[in-house]
């Protein structure tokens, strides 16, 4: 076989930028080792930045998106067992939308699925090859038979498990990390949200979060030690200690009921340096990760989508590689900021295990100082909202 771009992992990133490459008539096709139903059913990102909406729309994909996602002009914080509101609308004249990433990936399937784009489902072993060369391709193992793809680009989508940012050689790569010592338990529940707008809660039992899906589709999430079984959460259990962390009026308000998914998600910190080798390009968890505090993770992908998307349709309209060599300076630029802000959401809104008192006493007045003062809350508004591509 022979195609233009080799993308491996069908997620959110490799399904964009397949659909966005080929609206060009630039050929590409995506392997993703899973099943098309477990990509679909994985629940992860919530709130999408206005660029992602962009992008999707440009993707031709948000027919579904632009009738059922949920603006939000506002988000709630707490502390102290007291919320306040950030007004995003107001500060930054943008908002977010909630709109859940299972939904986008669906739509995105969708869409490739009815322009006959390519998809491999199910490609085992996948490996890029000579990508030092002129001539790079990529082999996989499609029910049973062994598969070879020649390509100009191979792009790697495959998350941060995946086997593309392995390629890169060691001298070449340098990895930047921080692990958190927490990690945060998630559930899904169909009851009606407690709260129009989202709650990040900082509390002495650590950070909790309520989020939504849609009008009777609630998503929230406990911090939880790093060596806690999901076991060990009872939905009662859960239900409980969420409670204590919002603050009261809305722990009060909160209708509970059955978990309909239930996972626990370590958080880290993660960006490789550079985000190209040759004819391998890095994009979205492949090449960064964010603990999920931001919402960012998601938001980030997109992003590096369009610098690339952009890149490779000027190389295939003009011959001119410019701004692929630039490509990793670029995404890196944006991805460095929006690391800044989730670590900082991160230590601001969690408990670490050797907390003090002094500690706490900075958080305190870190949210204090934000509650009162507009320059504050204006960085916080405008990093959440989504700094310009
Ligand atoms: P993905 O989604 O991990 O997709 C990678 C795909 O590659 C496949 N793959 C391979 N395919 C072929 N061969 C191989 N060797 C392969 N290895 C892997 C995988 O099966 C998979 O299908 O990466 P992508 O596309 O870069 O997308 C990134 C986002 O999924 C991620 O950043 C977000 O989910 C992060 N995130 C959030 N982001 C936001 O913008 N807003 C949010 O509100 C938000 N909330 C979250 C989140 C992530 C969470 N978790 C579970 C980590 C909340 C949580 C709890
Ligand atoms: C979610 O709804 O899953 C969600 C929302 C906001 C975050 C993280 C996750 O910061």
């Amino acid at each position: 076989m022979n195609t233009k771009v080799v993308i491996i992992g069908g997620g959110p990133s490799g399904l964009l930028l397949s659909k966005l490459l080929s609206s060009k008539g630039i050929d590409n096709i995506v392997l993703e080792k899973q099943s098309k139903k477990h990509v679909i059913g994985r629940v992860r990102a919530g709130v999408l930045e206005n660029g992602t909406i962009e992008m999707l729309r440009l993707a031709g994909v948000s027919q579904r998106l632009d009738k059922e996602g949920f603006m939000h002009d506002g988000v709630f914080l707490s502390f102290k067992n007291h919320g306040f509101r950030i007004d995003l609308k107001k500060l930054t004249n943008k908002n977010v939308t909630v709109y859940g990433q299972t939904e986008v990936t669906k739509d995105l399937y969708d869409a490739i699925e009815k322009s006959n784009g390519i998809i491999f489902n199910n490609a085992k072993e996948v490996i890029p090859h000579e990508i030092n060369s002129k001539n790079p391709f990529v082999t996989f193992k499609y029910n049973g038979l062994e598969k070879k793809i020649s390509c100009d680009f191979v792009v790697g989508c495959d998350g941060y498990h995946g086997i593309s940012r392995k390629i890169i050689p060691k001298e070449v790569i340098t990895t930047y990390e921080r692990v958190y010592p927490f990690g945060w338990l998630g559930i899904l529940s169909e009851t009606p949200p407690v709260s129009e707008e989202l709650i990040y809660a900082n509390h002495g039992n650590g950070f909790a979060l309520a989020s939504m899906r849609n009008k009777n589709l609630s998503r929230y999430y406990i911090q939880t030690d790093l060596k806690d079984d999901i076991e060990n959460w009872n939905d009662k259990k859960f239900w409980e200690e969420l409670k204590k962390r919002l603050p009261s009026d809305a722990a009060d308000r909160i209708i509970t009921g059955p978990s309909i998914e239930k996972s626990i998600a370590p958080l880290r910190s993660f960006v490789c340096e550079p985000m190209n080798w040759k004819s391998l390009y890095l994009v979205g968890d492949a090449a960064h990760i964010v603990p999920p505090t931001g919402a960012k993770g998601l938001n980030l992908a997109v992003s590096d989508v369009f610098y690339l998307y952009n890149a490779m349709k000027e190389f295939y309209l003009s011959g001119n590689k410019d701004s692929l060599n630039k490509y990793s300076q670029k995404a890196l630029s944006r991805v460095w900021k929006a690391t800044r802000f989730s670590w900082w959401m991160t230590t601001t809104f969690h408990k670490f295990p050797e907390q003090s008192s002094f500690d706490q006493h900075i958080q305190d007045s870190e949210l204090e100082y934000l509650e009162n003062s507009i320059a504050s809350q204006t960085v916080l508004a405008e990093n959440y909202v989504g700094l310009p591509f």
